[in-house]
C-alpha cells in the first residue's frame, strides 16, 4: 500500500478558491467575528509536543540533565509539553535491563532491502538512559508518551521495559503505546508481519501485551493504535480496546504527515498550504467514537512530509505556517494534543532504512543531512537551535489551556484560517494567512468591549526562507533565551478592532476585556 493512501493526506480535493480578478498585492478587506462556543472545549495544558524516535535513547546522554539547552527549548516552547517517543525504530529497540539481557533477533524484511524503509539494525536501551530521561522530563516539566517494541519482540520484554519505565518517569508517563504505525507492518516497504496480517490480529496481538503490561504495573494506562493512516482502525481500535484491557485506555492516537515522499516533484509549499478538508472529516469520525467512551484523541507522531521531510519546505517558513495553522485547527476539532516529531539526522534517516530521500531531492547544497522538518535542531556538538516549525508551535502553544471560541472569518478568495481561544478576560486570536500572494486588511469583532489589544507577528523574509524567521520580532539563542520584541499596540473601537496580515505570514492578538 502506497503512503500517500493516507487517510488524512491532503488530498487532490483540496483546493484554494482562487480569485483572479484581484491583483496580487491588492488587499483584501475581510472580516473575523468572535462569539462564545457552545461547546466551550478546553484546550488541555499538555497540548503541545514532539515526538523522537525511541532509537533516540540508544544515546544515553540524548535525553539527559546535562542537555540544557535542550531541556531549555522543550520549555521555551510549552511549559507543560508531552514527549513522544516511539517512530520506525522503536520496532528495533530493546531494552537491556543488564548485561545478561540477550539482544533479540534482528529482523530482516524479506523483500528487497533497498525496497524496505524500516531500521535495519538494533539498538539497546539501557537502564541509565531512562533514568537519564526521567530527570530531563523534570528539568523541562514535560510528561511523556512511550512507544513499546510491538514489532520484533515479545509481551515478557515490553512487560520488563515498562515496568522499568513506569518505576523511573512516574507520574509524568502519560500512557505506552504498543507498536508504531502497525497499519503498515503488512506492506512490503515494511514487511514487519506477512502480507494478509490484518486488524484482527493486530487487536489480539495487541491485546496480549497490554495484558502482560498490566500485570506487571498495574497502573498502566495505554494509548493507541498509533496508525501512520487509517481511521477506521483507529475507530475499530476506539471501539474494541477499551473492553479488552477494562478501562486502561486512555487516548486513541494516530500520525498526520501532511505531504511525502519529498522526492516527489508535486510535494511542494503551495500544496502543504492548502486547505485539506479530510482533517475534519476524519476528526469528525474519531471525535464520535472518542467522546461517548471518556477518550481523547492525540496527533501522535507527524509533520509537514514523511520520508524525513523535504529540504526548502520542512526546514523553511512554509512549515511555520501549515504547523501552527494545523495545530489549531485539529485543538478546533477536538484534539486533545499534536506531536511534531523530529530529532537528529542519523536517527531519522536510521528510522527509514538509512535511505535518505530529501537529501536525494535537494537541488542545492544543504547544511543539515536529513530529518528536514525538525522543530529543534539538535546535532551531536552543536548549538540547539529552534528551526522554522517551532515559532509556529509556539504561537499555537500560546492557546494552551485556553477555551475555545467560534471563529467565523470572511475572508473570500485568500487561503487564511483563524482560531481564538479565551484566557479569563483576555481572547488569543491566531490568523494565519497562508496566502502567498494576497494580504488581509481585517475586521476583528469581538464578544465584549475591548480596552486594548497587542499583537505578536510571525514573520520571514519569504516562504522558503530556512533563516530569519521570527516571533515577536525575536528569534532565540542557542540556550532558548526569546522575549517579545516587537509588540504592536492597536487600539480598539468598542468591540473591533482593525489589524493587517500580510501574505504569507501570521499574526496573534491579544485582546483585553475592557
Ligand atoms: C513515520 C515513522 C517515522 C519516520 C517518519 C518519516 O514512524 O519513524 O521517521 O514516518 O517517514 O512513518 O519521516
Amino acid at each position: 500500500m502506497n503512503r500517500r493512501a493516507f487517510l488524512f493526506h491532503a488530498g487532490a480535493a483540496a483546493a484554494v478558491a482562487a480569485c483572479p480578478e484581484v491583483s496580487s498585492a491588492a488587499s483584501q478587506h475581510a472580516e473575523l467575528v468572535l462569539t462564545r462556543s457552545a461547546s466551550g472545549a478546553k484546550i488541555p495544558e499538555t497540548y503541545t509536543g514532539l515526538s523522537y524516535e525511541l532509537a533516540q535513547l540508544s544515546d544515553p546522554e540524548f535525553f539527559s540533565p546535562e542537555k540544557r539547552d535542550l531541556a531549555a527549548y522543550f520549555r521555551l516552547l510549552s511549559a507543560n509539553g508531552v514527549l513522544r517517543l516511539g517512530g520506525n525504530s522503536s520496532e528495533f529497540c530493546w531494552f537491556q535491563a543488564d548485561a545478561s539481557t540477550p539482544a533479540p533477533k534482528l529482523h530482516v524484511p524479506p523483500s528487497d532491502l533497498k525496497a524496505n524503509w524500516m531500521p535495519h539494525r538494533l539498538f539497546a536501551i539501557t537502564p541509565r538512559a531512562i533514568d537519564n530521561l526521567a530527570a530531563f522530563l523534570e528539568a523541562a516539566n514535560w510528561r511523556l508518551i512511550y512507544g513499546l517494541n510491538f514489532g520484533h519482540s515479545n509481551p515478557e520484554r515490553a512487560a520488563t521495559e515498562a515496568a522499568y519505565v513506569a518505576s523511573k518517569i512516574g507520574s509524568r508517563l502519560e500512557f505506552f503505546q504498543i507498536g508504531n504505525e502497525p497499519d503498515l507492518y503488512r506492506n512490503p516497504s515494511n514487511g514487519t508481519r506477512p502480507p494478509g496480517w490484518d486488524f484482527d490480529d493486530y487487536i489480539r496481538e495487541w491485546t496480549a501485551y497490554a495484558r502482560a503490561i498490566a500485570a506487571r504495573v498495574p497502573d498502566a494506562r495505554f494509548g493507541g493504535p498509533d496508525v501512520a493512516g487509517s481511521s477506521d482502525w483507529v475507530i475499530r481500535f476506539g471501539e474494541q480496546a477499551p473492553q479488552l484491557i477494562h478501562g486502561k485506555l486512555v487516548a486513541l492516537t494516530g500520525h498526520y504527515y501532511a505531504e511525502g515522499p519529498p522526492d516527489d516533484p508535486r510535494v511542494t509549499i503551495e500544496r502543504l498550504l492548502r486547505p485539506n478538508p479530510a482533517i475534519a472529516a476524519s476528526m469528525e469520525r474519531i471525535e464520535a467514537v472518542a467522546r461517548p467512551r471518556g477518550l481523547v484523541y492525540r496527533m501522535s507522531e507527524g509533520n509537514s512530509c514523511y520520508r524525513g521531510g523535504k529540504p526548502g519546505m520542512s526546514n523553511a517558513f512554509a512549515s511555520a505556517l501549515w504547523g501552527g495553522s494545523y495545530m489549531l485547527e485539529m485543538a478546533s476539532l477536538g484534539a486533545s494534543g499534536v506531536n511534531f516529531h523530529g530529532g537528529t539526522a542519523s536517527m531519522l534517516t536510521a528510522s527509514l532504512g538509512d535511505h535518505n530521500p530529501g537529501l536525494d531531492a535537494a537541488t542545492g547544497p544543504q547544511t543539515m543531512r536529513g530529518g528536514y522538518y525538525t522543530p529543534i535542531w539538535s546535532e551531536p556538538g552543536g548549538p540547539v537551535k529552534a528551526m522554522p516549525i517551532f515559532y509556529g508551535m509556539m504561537l499555537a502553544n500560546q492557546f494552551s489551556g485556553g477555551t475555545l471560541l467560534d471563529a467565523n472569518l470572511k475572508a473570500e478568495g485568500v487561503n487564511a484560517k483563524a482560531f481564538a481561544a479565551s484566557h479569563g478576560r483576555e481572547t488569543r486570536v491566531a490568523i494565519f494567512n497562508k496566502d502567498a500572494a494576497q494580504p488581509l486588511n481585517l475586521t476583528i469583532r469581538a464578544p465584549e468591549g475591548l480596552r486594548r489589544a497587542r499583537v505578536w507577528r510571525l514573520e520571514a523574509p519569504a516562504l522558503n526562507a530556512t533563516e530569519g524567521v521570527t516571533l515577536a520580532g525575536a528569534a532565540a539563542n542557542e540556550h532558548a533565551e526569546w522575549h517579545p520584541q516587537t509588540v504592536d499596540t492597536l487600539v480598539p473601537s468598542g468591540a473591533s478592532v482593525r489589524l493587517d496580515v500580510p501574505a504569507a505570514s501570521a499574526a496573534l492578538l491579544f485582546l483585553e476585556e475592557a
